[in-house]
């Protein structure tokens, strides 16, 4: 009879398969967070992961290799069913962190044999599992909000209820669509909630059907009753961190802010843009402070979110934003007090293209 402390060949070679699962599943998280969604903080948490699981004691991962037997295993021939192989990547992101969540078990269960307990920790095991699965959270739901920030950079014009002086706001958004905003968003200090709502079921109708984001201002309640895209909160308004629970997992979040420690705190929280300014004098916002492109360099400098500057924008200022560190846009007054809104969008937009040829 062997010992109990003996380990079997068997045993090592289940530990081997499974450790290899484990770096191979962490590694494409990794990628994904790091080259698809330059996500600093989600690459350096599974990178540590990989590490401290992956690297064992240096005899041990002998006894490991020995017991490796890749030709004899009867696995590499079993066909995976054509419907369960994943094809787009947060479904494989999925897959994977669930690959890793397995075998992280297996060797969390096989680590508790009294013959393997002094070369693996089984506690360390399972502690990784419960962080991966926050971070398979975390990643899923950057993906999910990733096509839609593609949206950002251009041109994102804001229907504010007030500038549009008792026109519709669907025909204006309209002709705004037409010159060529890729974001609009709904503003409205005026209505009442229940005349609000209708009207942004509209917007966000006629959003869809041209492929344009729509955010909504202020109202998380709003946003969600009319499915919209995302919502935009400023300084006084419902806490970022507290938003960002509160929307589903695909909804983007964006936070206007003036400075730097603003903006920081902004992308720590959740945001998935951060709105900057105001950049020059607005007669729109009767508290905006102006922060110039000074203001909008720091900020670029300091956080790696997509910027949307906000503030006295025109066709004639438009270029040097971009080229200050902008990715976007946000105007009310150049487009909504110009003759035609939709020629007004269409001037703005070929500035910005220009700028980024
Ligand atoms: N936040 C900072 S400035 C501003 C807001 C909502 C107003 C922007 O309007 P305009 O007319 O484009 O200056
Ligand atoms: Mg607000």
């Amino acid at each position: 009879m062997p010992s109990p402390e003996a380990i079997s060949g068997q045993t090592l070679r289940i530990i081997d398969a499974n450790l290899n699962r484990i770096g191979e599943g962490l590694r494409l998280l990794e990628d994904t967070a790091r080259l698809l969604l330059n996500d600093a903080s989600l690459t350096q948490q599974l990178k540590t992961m990989r590490h401290e699981l992956v690297t064992g004691d240096p005899s041990f991962n002998q006894q490991l290799l020995q017991a490796r037997n890749s030709e004899g295993d009867v696995g590499i021939n079993i066909e995976v069913p054509e419907q369960e192989k994943p094809r787009e990547l947060p479904l494989m992101v999925v897959a994977n962190s669930r690959r890793v969540q397995e075998s992280l078990r297996t060797v969390e269960e096989l680590a508790k044999l009294p013959g393997i307990t002094p070369k693996l920790n089984s506690e360390k095991f399972k502690q990784a599992r419960f962080n991966l699965y926050t971070i398979e959270r975390n990643l899923l739901s950057r993906l999910l909000r990733q096509d839609k920030i593609k949206h950002i950079p251009g041109l994102y014009a804001i229907i504010d209820t007030q500038a549009l002086k008792r026109r519709s706001h669907l025909e204006v958004a309209s002709q705004i669509i037409r010159g060529g905003a890729r974001t609009i968003q709904l503003r409205d200090k005026l209505l009442s909630k229940k005349e609000l709502l209708p009207i942004t079921q509209q917007l966000r109708e006629l959003c869809a059907e041209h492929n344009v984001l729509f955010i909504v201002n202020d109202y998380l309640d709003i946003a969600l009753a009319a499915d919209a895209d995302g919502l935009h909160l400023g300084q006084n308004d419902l806490p970022t961190k507290v938003a960002r629970k509160l929307l589903p997992i695909d909804k983007i979040l964006g936070c206007s802010t003036t400075t730097v420690d603003q903006a920081v705190t902004a992308e720590s929280e959740g945001a998935d843009y951060i709105a900057v300014g105001s950049i020059y004098p607005t007669t729109s916002k009767e508290t905006a402070k102006v922060i110039g492109l000074d203001g909008l360099r720091q900020i670029r400098q300091a956080v790696s979110l997509p910027l949307v500057a906000i503030g006295g924008i025109t066709q004639d200022n438009a270029a040097e934003v971009i080229a200050a560190g902008a990715s976007s846009v946000a105007v009310i007054s150049a487009i909504l007090q110009a003759e035609s809104p939709e020629e007004a969008a269409r001037q703005i937009v070929a500035r910005l293209e220009v700028q980024n040829e």
